[in-house]
């Protein structure tokens, strides 16, 4: 390849320099802009300056660059068009044959707290993006280059004598999905500004609600491929949103234990957003994204005590999330289970010795989020996607939170100050389990769960099949029914069961009969008037 030329502007210098070590050691002609041209020269490398070819300085403190023709020119000519050569000669443009860049951070730069407008503007490439639209669309004789992973594979063409046209044009599409990506970047971040006039001409402006949220692009990052996905002969990976919610799963660090599973994943997301929902310290236990034990308790290690109670069969295998620290005395306890997962804010160093000798147990590390009303924390991951044929359902995050006042008693018994603490713990767990849902509470801890039944009267006898597996006696508990009771056998069941209380959305045609029902059996019926279908 020799007597070819590679224009090389990087941001991110990382690698750069071997790089480019290896393209002059090929006789490749390198070409460059400002800081990358002086890392370069430093490094002992013979580079000419585009400034130099351009015979323009940079110029707007550097927002003017390489838009330049000589530059484009070089990029975009087609050395099969005898006018596209005859045109280079006339203007004395030399060709470029491999561009390698990488854009100006602004992802990276958005990302951080307290960004301001005039920071993330700045940080919008607009020389870098042209280079490589240029190049990518002239790929049958350009090569560009828009990530360093991709160094070393074009290297090792070059080396083998020049890029494949495979080569090019997998390398082209790349730097377009590059491009689109960046620029979704830029439209998530400014459709997310509310701009106050008196603001305009702050340089300090930071970056408020979104004015229009619906008109952001979803933009995503892959964070890793995994093995497989739900079962062993489905592909998948995991993708991270660009701007990810603080205290959310994915910003998670793994402190110990084999790669995390597909289903590991999605348990443990269902495990940390019902533990994130407690004010008090609480203990989650997750199998097959539905909760099996929650409890609160005086401490972390109390309120996995009394979690586990609820099902300790089920809780074999599961994954476990704490809202508080987890001390040694706590990870004792839990690592006489089997457990795949542990979530928690933090880990004592004593806790973490414990699971040193068991390898396969994975922690992770979830800081709680500490509020605050950014942009990116506050509606724009709030979205859940499902895919449906070949459609998407998108709607926002079932984020109800009831409040004490929202209650309405319903019959003539009123509930007790335990009752109603009972009541809303088991709302608050109802809301995690997939309909149709049943959640008996006594204490700050579940004592039977029935989940995902198609029949809400099934949902009621498992819970209760459950408590009796579980030698937990349901007599003065609490019920949650995530949906309204559409006749009164399945309060019947519960009651049956030795429910005390009851708490339900309301709104059934029959609600009459399941109040009237509720008077005549002696117990406590509380509407929250909201449903939490969950599917
Ligand atoms: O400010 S720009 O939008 N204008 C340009 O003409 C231009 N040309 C290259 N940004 C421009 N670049 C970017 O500069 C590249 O995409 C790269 O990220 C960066 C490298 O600058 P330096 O070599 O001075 O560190």
């Amino acid at each position: 390849m020799s007597s070819k030329t590679a224009l090389i502007s990087v941001s991110d210098k990382t690698g750069i320099v071997e790089f480019a070590q290896s393209l002059h050691a090929l006789g490749v002609r390198l070409l460059s802009t400002g800081g990358t041209a002086r890392l370069l020269a430093e490094k002992g490398l013979p580079v000419t300056e585009v400034a130099e070819v351009t015979q323009f300085p940079e110029m707007l403190d550097g927002r003017v660059k390489t838009l330049h023709p000589k530059i484009h020119g070089g990029l975009l000519a087609r050395r099969d068009l005898p006018s596209h050569v005859a045109a280079l000669k006339e203007h004395g443009i030399e060709t470029i044959d491999l561009l390698v860049v990488n854009l100006y951070p602004f992802e990276a730069t958005v990302a951080r707290p307290g960004v301001t407008l005039a920071d993330a503007i700045e940080n919008i490439d607009i020389g870098g993006p042209a280079m490589v639209r240029s190049a990518a669309k002239n790929w049958k004789d350009v090569g560009v280059i828009t990530d360093a992973s991709q160094y070393a594979t074009v290297l090792a063409e070059l080396q083998a004598g020049a890029l494949t046209a495979k080569t090019r044009f997998a390398l082209s599409v790349a730097a377009f999905n590059r491009i689109a990506q960046y620029d979704a970047a830029i439209s998530n971040f400014l459709s997310a500004v509310e701009l106050d006039d008196s603001q305009i001409d702050s340089e300090s402006y930071a970056p408020a609600r979104s004015a229009f949220p619906g008109q952001s692009n979803a933009s995503f990052i892959k964070l890793q491929d995994l093995r497989y996905g739900e079962n062993p002969h489905q592909q998948a990976a995991f993708y991270r949103d660009l701007y990810p919610a603080p205290g959310s799963l994915v910003t998670a660090q793994q402190l110990q234990g084999k790669e995390l599973s597909y289903n590991n994943i999605a348990d443990s997301d269902a495990a940390w957003e019902c533990v994130k929902s407690f004010d008090v310290p609480a203990c989650v236990i997750i199998k097959h994204a539905n909760p099996c034990g929650v409890a609160v308790g005086a401490g972390a290690h109390e309120a996995y005590a009394k979690a586990f109670q609820t099902d300790p069969t089920s809780a074999f295998g599961g994954i476990i999330a704490f809202n508080r620290p987890v001390d040694v005395q706590t990870a004792e306890a839990v690592s006489k289970q089997f457990v795949e997962v542990l979530i928690a804010p933090d880990f004592s160093p004593e806790a973490l010795a414990v699971f040193k000798a068991k390898v396969n147990v994975r922690l992770l590390k979830i800081a709680l989020p500490q509020g605050g009303d950014t942009p990116w924390s506050n509606g724009r991951n709030a979205q859940e996607v499902k895919r449906v044929g070949s459609g998407i359902l998108v709607q926002s995050s079932d984020n109800h939170v009831l409040q004490q006042a929202d209650l309405k008693v319903v019959t003539a018994q009123q509930p007790s100050p335990e009752q109603l603490q009972d009541l809303l713990f088991a709302w608050k767990v109802a809301k995690f389990v997939k309909s149709n849902a049943i959640v008996f509470c006594k204490d700050g801890m579940t004592m039977g769960v029935g989940a995902g039944q198609m029949s809400r009267l099934d949902s009621a006898r498992i819970a209760s099949i459950k408590a009796e597996h579980a030698k937990l006696s349901l007599q003065g508990t609490a019920v949650a029914s995530d949906a309204f009771f559409p006749f009164r056998d399945g309060l019947d069941v519960v009651v049956d069961a030795g429910a005390s209380c009851v708490i339900q959305p309301g709104g059934s045609m029959r609600d009459q009969e399941v109040i009237d029902a509720a008077n005549e059996r002696g117990v406590v019926m509380v509407f929250s008037g909201v449903r939490h279908f969950l599917h």
